[in-house]
């Protein structure tokens, strides 16, 4: 069998934070525990097929530019889908990495007909299930691509034409029994195209009532096959349509609320999709996690000054650290994990420039972990936070919440109280705590 990364050996060793080597570990240390469990079981880190495997570096202005031997073959459809997928098993091994995820395009080819690609995806599923047998290795999550081909170029399910709701709803359903089949943990569902670029031409009830409608028969479908997998939204403000119904978790959450879908969803969130949304990675952790639909996450992040997704490998400990601290205190992932939606750059053109960028990302999620769950367990931040609200508690506070004060009560009541005393957020201290954890990890 052709060897796709000979220059690795792998597997990736743990050296610790004085090794020089840049195939190792740093931080990421799996059998390492951490507040009662290993890194690897809090982190269940996963490598996703499309932009790793399936991408070559092409982008909107030009063409690829990766080293990519498993996708330049013109041979047969079917041995070039066995190829790649040995090239993207060979790099899981390589890196020991505890899952992956997949689209079914990503996997195996469309054919010429829905027949044919359902018959070329069970080939593939068949091929990839011998391929975890022998690694040992779990399925994060899977999904469909049902935006890619033209005819999903006004959404699947919030389409105008039901014949492409029919044909993405058969699409879907083949991609959860694949899911199923593989044991996989979760199925997402991003939201594509479903969104809309013109009012003008766009019925937004309509859409919002199809959608539900779609993600009740999955949900419907799930139960009927036995997936005890998390069935995943993934929220998206906008990229590729200019209003993207996934906004962001506040939106998925109303939704879910509106359609009787809560406690049968929750979400995927993308640091950069947050980012997109104008919104921190730690406040939609945080959204989710009060709402109950906290679920995976999708690693990647993007940059300030650029206002689209570029699924960057996570590099800002601080910001990962956050993010982290809040899925810590929601109790940490069940079924979810940091996936790695990530792209490398279009120079970064060496195959092992893969591993560079899954080393780093793992390195600086590692590194979270220590920080965010030291934070945790000296309880000085959540201290904190118990305190400022600590009045809340008392007479005037349960009063109020109790439903026993009236607005009237409180004007009698503010008539013979002196001014109130202020206190201060301490914000720059609580920002210099946290950056003393980060310091201080070891
Ligand atoms: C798109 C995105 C997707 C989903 C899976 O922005 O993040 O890769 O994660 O469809
Ligand atoms: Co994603």
């Amino acid at each position: 069998m052709t060897e796709f990364f000979p220059t690795v050996s792998g597997p990736i060793p743990y050296e610790g934070p004085d090794s020089d080597n840049p195939l190792a570990f740093r931080w990421y240390d799996a059998d390492r525990v951490v507040a009662g469990k290993t890194m690897r079981d809090h982190l269940r880190f996963a490598v996703c097929y499309w932009h790793s495997f399936s991408w070559d570096g092409a982008d909107i202005f030009g063409a690829g530019t990766l080293d990519r031997p498993w996708i330049t073959d013109p041979g047969d459809p079917i041995e070039a889908a066995k190829q790649k997928m040995s090239a993207a098993f060979e790099f899981f091994e390589k890196l020991g990495v505890p899952f992956w995820s997949f689209h079914d395009r990503d996997i195996a080819p469309e054919g010429a007909t829905f027949a044919e690609s359902a018959a070329n995806l069970e080939v593939m599923v068949d091929e990839a299930a011998g391929h975890m047998e022998r690694l040992g290795n779990g399925l994060l999550w899977g999904t469909a691509n049902v935006f890619s081909n033209p005819r999903y170029q006004a959404g699947a399910s919030t389409n105008p034409d039901p014949e492409v709701f029919a044909y993405a709803a058969g699409q879907v359903c083949l991609a959860l029994e694949a899911t199923h089949r593989l044991g996989g943990e979760n199925y997402v569902l991003w939201g594509g195209r479903e969104g809309y670029d013109s009012l003008l031409h766009t019925d937004l009830a309509r859409e919002q009532d199809q959608l539900a409608r779609f993600l009740t028969m999955v949900v419907e479908h799930k139960k009927k096959i036995g997936f005890e997998g998390t069935i995943l939204l993934e929220p998206k403000p906008c990229e590729p349509t200019k209003h993207q119904y996934d906004f962001d978790v506040a939106t998925c959450f109303a939704f879910l609320q509106k359609y009787d879908l809560l406690g049968e969803v929750r979400v995927n969130i993308e640091v950069n999709h947050a980012t997109l949304s104008g919104h921190d990675f730690a406040h939609e952790v945080a959204v989710a996690v009060q709402s109950g639909i906290f679920g995976s996450v999708d690693a990647n992040q993007g940059d300030d000054r650029l206002g689209w997704d570029l699924d960057r490998f996570p590099m800002s400990v601080e910001d990962m650290t956050l993010g982290t601290y809040e899925i810590l205190k929601g109790g940490g992932f069940d079924t979810g994990g940091f996936m790695f939606d990530t792209k490398l750059r279009r120079q970064s053109i060496d195959r092992e420039d893969l591993f560079h960028g899954h080393i780093g990302g793992m390195d600086t999620l590692a590194r979270s972990l220590l920080a965010a769950s030291a934070m945790l367990e000296d309880g000085a931040l959540t201290d904190i936070v118990d305190a400022r609200y600590g009045d809340w508690d008392g007479e005037l506070g349960t009063g109020i919440l109790g439903g026993k004060t009236s607005l009237g009560d409180l004007r009698d009541r503010a008539m013979d109280q002196p001014e109130i005393t202020r206190r201060s957020g301490q914000q720059e201290r609580l920002e210099n705590l946290v950056a003393r954890y980060i310091e201080r990890i070891a």
